[in-house]
């Protein structure tokens, strides 16, 4: 599964994808930083049922940290976008292509107001700007694909807006639904906006992430004030908190859990009073807000699955004896039939059924999985 993260430029994109993968990326305060493309590995939390059954896992494919899984995902961070992208202004939009082979979408603001449309400093910006421009050119690009579309014949327009959105996998499904819905008949149709509406609703879910929080007056008030003028899910968060805890960590300074820390090795007063004031936002929070916005994205706005695969459903083992070796993340209509697809195309071949391993009953070959579930596969 792949997540990109998109938004105005400066407003701290790169910063939570450093957050989220610990890759390398270069990070600043002035516009248009990132030109190419950040591609990396995040990890979606969850608990390792190893403890419930009293056994002790051995992870494969997604390490095991204290009891915690760490299931992992494909995340995508693109350029900065400022109004008029869509007529090539800043970087342009081209870029947003990266970004569209996304299954769901992050929007990155500055909810702190302290940077404007072009990422420069400012006082008190209101980033509701941001949402509608975002949006704006998103669709505006979107347009500018679709009537370059080529239709052979009036009954080809499904098709041929597809064939010419391929990059941006949009399902054919839902560009069918949206031409009948919006009576698009031609490609100058005024109904064009609503249609690319429709299918950024349907096929590219968003959250969006209010960054900066650590640097925010009246956060609740302008969450609230968001949150009446859009239908987003909004989740407050300090990229930079999570990055430097993240970092303290990997240079084994601190132990950190996602809600706290400890201090585990000696440090200068000035990383100290740093690492003071994150404990701060980290109680005022409780966190960094970074896990919560993964877990909304994933389990309530795109109600994905993480799922165990096993071969024995009693010692739950693979086929090499390891236990609980491996956590898939699924797609909502994901199938015990998708899951032995991931496992390997030969167990896909062989397939016969699969068993729940909590409740040891059949599951039905087109249900979708559940979250968390331990899914025996037969072969
Ligand atoms: N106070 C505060 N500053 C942050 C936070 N996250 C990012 N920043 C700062 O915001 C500035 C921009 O961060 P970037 O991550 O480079 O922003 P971007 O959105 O990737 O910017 P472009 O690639 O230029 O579009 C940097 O100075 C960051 O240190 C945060 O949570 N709190
Ligand atoms: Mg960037």
């Amino acid at each position: 599964m792949k997540v990109g993260i998109i938004g105005r430029t400066n407003v701290g994109k790169s910063t939570l994808f450093k957050a989220m993968t610990m890759e390398d990326v270069e990070i600043a305060d002035r516009p248009f930083t990132t030109i190419d493309p950040n591609r990396g590995i995040a990890y979606v939390k969850v608990n390792c049922p190893d403890k419930e059954f009293g056994i002790k896992c051995n992870p494969h494919n997604a390490p095991c940290i204290n009891g915690i899984r760490y299931v992992p995902f494909e995340l995508i961070d693109v350029a900065g976008l400022i109004k008029g992208a869509s007529k090539g202004k800043g970087l342009g939009n081209k870029f947003l292509t990266d970004a569209m082979e996304a299954d769901a979408l992050i929007q990155v603001i500055d909810i702190s107001g302290k940077t404007n449309e072009n990422g420069e400093n400012a006082e008190n910006y209101d980033p509701a700007e941001d949402l509608k421009m975002v949006r704006e050119e998103l669709t505006a690009w979107i347009s500018g694909l679709i009537r370059k579309t080529r239709v052979r014949s009036k009954e080809d327009l499904a098709g041929a807006i597809f064939k010419e959105l391929s990059g941006l996998r949009f399902k054919y499904e839902t560009i069918k639904e949206g031409i009948k819905r919006f009576s698009v008949r031609d490609l100058d149709n005024s109904n064009l906006e609503d249609f690319i509406g429709y299918l950024l609703d349907s096929d590219k879910r968003m959250i969006v992430a209010c960054n900066k929080m650590d640097i925010t007056e009246n956060l609740e008030e302008k969450l609230k004030t968001l949150k009446s003028e859009f239908k987003y899910d909004f989740v407050p968060c300090s990229a930079g908190a999570e990055l430097t805890l993240r970092e303290a960590e990997k240079h084994g300074f601190i132990s950190y859990n996602g809600k706290d820390f400890e201090i585990i090795k000696d440090m200068n007063p000035q990383q100290r009073s740093a690492l003071q004031v994150i404990k701060e936002i980290l109680r005022r929070f409780n966190g960094t807000g970074v896990d919560l916005l993964i877990d909304t994205l994933m389990f309530k706005i795109m109600n994905w699955k993480v799922v165990f695969p096993v071969m024995d459903e009693k010692k739950l083992t693979d086929s090499q004896g390891r236990v609980l070796p491996d956590a898939y993340l699924m797609d909502e209509s994901a199938t015990p039939r998708d899951l032995a697809e991931k496992v390997h195309t030969e167990v896909a071949k062989n397939y016969k059924g699969a068993i729940d391993c909590r409740t040891g009953l059949k599951i039905r070959n087109d249900k979708p999985l559940d979250n968390e579930q331990i899914v025996k596969i037969i072969v």
